[in-house]
This record gives C-alpha cells, sequence and structure tokens, in this order.
C-alpha cells in the first residue's frame, strides 16, 4: 500500500475525437457533438472549441453561436462504446488491475509493473502510444500514489500529455489546490468551506478540526481532512461490485400519462435492461422513479423471487408500478428504471423453458446489437418511426447529417 502508483487515463474530447478519427478531413477545426436542434445540448467539444468557450452541457444554440464555424454531429453512442471498450482492453493488456469508471476513464494499479516496466511515466507513455496505435486517439494520464491524487494529475496532463505527483511531493501539490477542484469534495462542501474563508487545501488542513466537525458533521469532515492530507486509500477494483444499475431519462417534452407514456417507459426499461446485461447481471428488485411536470418524484420497487433480466419478465411488474401512481401525476417528465439485489447471471434450474428460451433470444440480441449497434435489431414494440435511440440524449437533431462512414 505504502509504495503504490495508481494512473488514472481520460481520453480527450472523447466523443468528438472518435469523431475526428472517423472523419479525418476534420482534424485540427472545431467539432462539436450533440443535438442541434432547440433544446439540444453539447456532449463535447474539440480542444479548437473549446477555445471559443464551447464545454459539455451548453445548449447547442448558444456554442453555435460561440463558434459559428464548428462543424456540429450527432452522437453515434454504439461507436464510442465500441472504441471504449478497445480502450479498456489495451488497459487490460498492461496491468489486470484496471478500473473503468466511465465510458473514457478508467484507474490502473501498475505498482508491480513498475520493476519490470520502468518509471510511471515511461509506463504511461506506453499506454498512450498503444492507445494511439490501437484505437487511433488520444488519452491524458496522471499518476500518483493515490486515486483522488492521479485523477486531479490527469487535469494537469491535458490535452495529449503525462504528469505524475511524485510521493514526496504529494502534499505540495495538493496543498496548491482549490479545495473544490478534490474530486469527491462536492459544491456544498465548498460552498460551507468559503463560509469560513477557506478555499484552498492548505487553509483547510490548517483549519481547526473540531470546527469543521461541526460545519461538515463527523463523517463529511473526517472524510474531507483525510483527502486533503492524501489519506486516501482506496484500492483498484477491477470488477466493482454494484449494488445496482439503471438508466433515466428527463424527456424533451413532458409525456401525458396513457400509452405515450408507457410506450417511454418501455423503452427505459429497456435501455436499463441493457446496461445490467453489459454487466452481466441478473436481478431481483426494480425500481421505478417518476418524476411530473411539477417536478413531484416518486420511487416504486418490486421484489421477485427468481432473479432475471428478461425485459418481458420485468415488464408487467414495472407497468404495473407506474399504473398506480398517484393520479395527480399527469404528466411525466422523467422515468427512471434501475435494477438491485443483483447477482451474476448463470441459468436457473427453476426458469421454465419458456423464460429459457427467451433468454436465448434475448442472448442472440445482445450479440448482434454488440456488433452492429443498439439499432439493428429490437423488440417489434421499439422498431418503428418513431424509435429513439441513447443517440437522442442529447437533444433532437434536424438537418440531414453528414453520413457515418
Ligand atoms: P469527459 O472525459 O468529461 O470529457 P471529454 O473526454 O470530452 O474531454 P476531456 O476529458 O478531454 O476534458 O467526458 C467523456 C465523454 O462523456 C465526452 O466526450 C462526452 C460525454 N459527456 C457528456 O455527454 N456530457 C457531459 O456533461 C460530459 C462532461 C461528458
Ligand atoms: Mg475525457
Amino acid at each position: 500500500m505504502k509504495d503504490r502508483i495508481i494512473l488514472h487515463a481520460d481520453l480527450d474530447a472523447f466523443f468528438a475525437s472518435v469523431e475526428v478519427l472517423d472523419h479525418p478531413e476534420l482534424a485540427g477545426r472545431p467539432v462539436i457533438v450533440g443535438g442541434n436542434a432547440n433544446r439540444g445540448v453539447v456532449a463535447t467539444a474539440s480542444y479548437e472549441a473549446r477555445a471559443f468557450g464551447v464545454h459539455s452541457g451548453m445548449p447547442m444554440v448558444r456554442a453555435r453561436r460561440a463558434c459559428p464555424q464548428a462543424v456540429v454531429l450527432p452522437p453515434r453512442m454504439d461507436r464510442y462504446d465500441s472504441i471504449s471498450h478497445q480502450v479498456m482492453s489495451v488497459f487490460r493488456s498492461i496491468t489486470p488491475l484496471v478500473e473503468p469508471i466511465s465510458v473514457d476513464e478508467a484507474f490502473l494499479d501498475i505498482t508491480g509493473s513498475i520493476r519490470r516496466c520502468g518509471a510511471p511515466a515511461v509506463i504511461a507513455e506506453r499506454i498512450r502510444e498503444c492507445v494511439r496505435s490501437e484505437c487511433g486517439i488520444a488519452v491524458s494520464i496522471g499518476g500518483g500514489p493515490s486515486k483522488v491524487v492521479s485523477k486531479m494529475a490527469t487535469e494537469h496532463a491535458k490535452p495529449d500529455g503525462v504528469y505524475v505527483v511524485e510521493r514526496a511531493e504529494q502534499q505540495a501539490f495538493l496543498d496548491r489546490h482549490l479545495v473544490g477542484d478534490v474530486p469527491g469534495i462536492g459544491p456544498k462542501t465548498a460552498e460551507v468551506l468559503k463560509r469560513f474563508g477557506l478555499t484552498t487545501v492548505l487553509e483547510v488542513r490548517h483549519f481547526d478540526e473540531d470546527l469543521l466537525v461541526k460545519a461538515l458533521g463527523n463523517h463529511r469532515a473526517r472524510e474531507l481532512i483525510a483527502m486533503c492530507n492524501g489519506n486516501d486509500v482506496r484500492v483498484i477494483e477491477p470488477v466493482r461490485e454494484r449494488k445496482s444499475v439503471g438508466h433515466e431519462e428527463t424527456f424533451l417534452r413532458d409525456v401525458p400519462r396513457g400509452p405515450r407514456a408507457e410506450y417511454e417507459l418501455f423503452r427505459v426499461l429497456h435501455e436499463s435492461v441493457r446496461r445490467a446485461r453489459l454487466t452481466g447481471s441478473v436481478a431481483r428488485t426494480v425500481h421505478l422513479k417518476i418524476r411530473d411536470t411539477h417536478f413531484h418524484t416518486i420511487t416504486r420497487s418490486t421484489t421477485i423471487a427468481e432473479p432475471t433480466m428478461l425485459p418481458q419478465a420485468w415488464w408487467p411488474h414495472v407497468q404495473r408500478l407506474f399504473r398506480a401512481a398517484p393520479d395527480s401525476m399527469q404528466a411525466i417528465r422523467l422515468f427512471g428504471v434501475s435494477f438491485s439485489q443483483l447477482s451474476h447471471e448463470q441459468v436457473s434450474l427453476f426458469q421454465t423453458e419458456q423464460l429459457a428460451g427467451a433468454a436465448e433470444v434475448q442472448h442472440a440480441i445482445d450479440h448482434v446489437r454488440a456488433k452492429f449497434g443498439a439499432t439493428a435489431i429490437g423488440v417489434a414494440r421499439l422498431v418503428g418511426s418513431k424509435t429513439r435511440t441513447r443517440n437522442d440524449l442529447y437533444g433532437p437533431t434536424e438537418e440531414r447529417w453528414p453520413r457515418s462512414p
């Protein structure tokens, strides 16, 4: 534990880099990926577009105004997933201790590789070269004695670089940062600290501990003090035990209760199932979250006897939970479906033959989707001119987009 070296790798302008990879003529130009119509938002922008102030989450209308010469492209989530898998495989070829934390980000524990492969910066450069040659895109890598420091180091490595913090420099490195820059210290905590005149890690470290406990509560204060002192002992969890998995969606326009809403719910359920299946999970409990136009939010759940991840097994339960929601919820703003009480999938002796057959069909569907994309095959109810895909997460698209390769 004492001599640990953790790397944190994060792809540069991920969605935009993939678009440039697939459309080489866009290299060096400002590229924005997102929904381009009214209410569309920016998913990400190339560094050339960021120079104009464009950033993730910005309304597309504003982004276009800030950078009219930008090439705006719709998201292609399946393509990004596929590159993400390739990148994670490159990481795993370096060490089995890889913990993916998002589509474009992972922690790697390279402690065991140092003697064989050289200094952390050398290993990081090697990983970057492999990702560039095998996947065609740039990754920045931060290194340090812990997760929190390596993640912060990546911010200094960006774009397209490496930044390693030695153990001896760790405290000075942390002290230089604003406390809000430390991952895990949220804006609420930063706000409370500001009221005491504390903005930097150094100031927090020198502040009275009892007062911090009074202001933040014991748990949050202890966590804050530990992070500020570089005491982050969290290990890399190659297969993180998930407690729940799911998906939620806020609709661009509120959906009236009735068949339309049930159709959207069916779609959200299918997306949740797809995500659960990617992790190889089956579940016993389903949770439904509903938010209406007045931001009134409820969650309801049901637990069944035998774990499953078949959408047709879950649909009657989800539908029943929705139908039992209060009558006041007439215009739906958000649906979320998630699963808990997870276990790893294995063929159950108690599964009926019919469900076992359905499981095979679902496996075949997953296989085709993995190969040809989420829209290649689906349940009849979800196939049709109105079917929306994950690419619509960033809002509607209006124009005809350039064809993807
Ligand atoms: P990030 O790693 O946060 O951003 P990035 O890879 O585009 O740029 P960089 O790391 O160089 O700063 O997120 C990875 C992808 O996730 C990003 O390409 C698009 C998507 N994303 C969103 O859809 N919405 C968001 O608000 C953010 C931050 C990212
Ligand atoms: Mg990134």
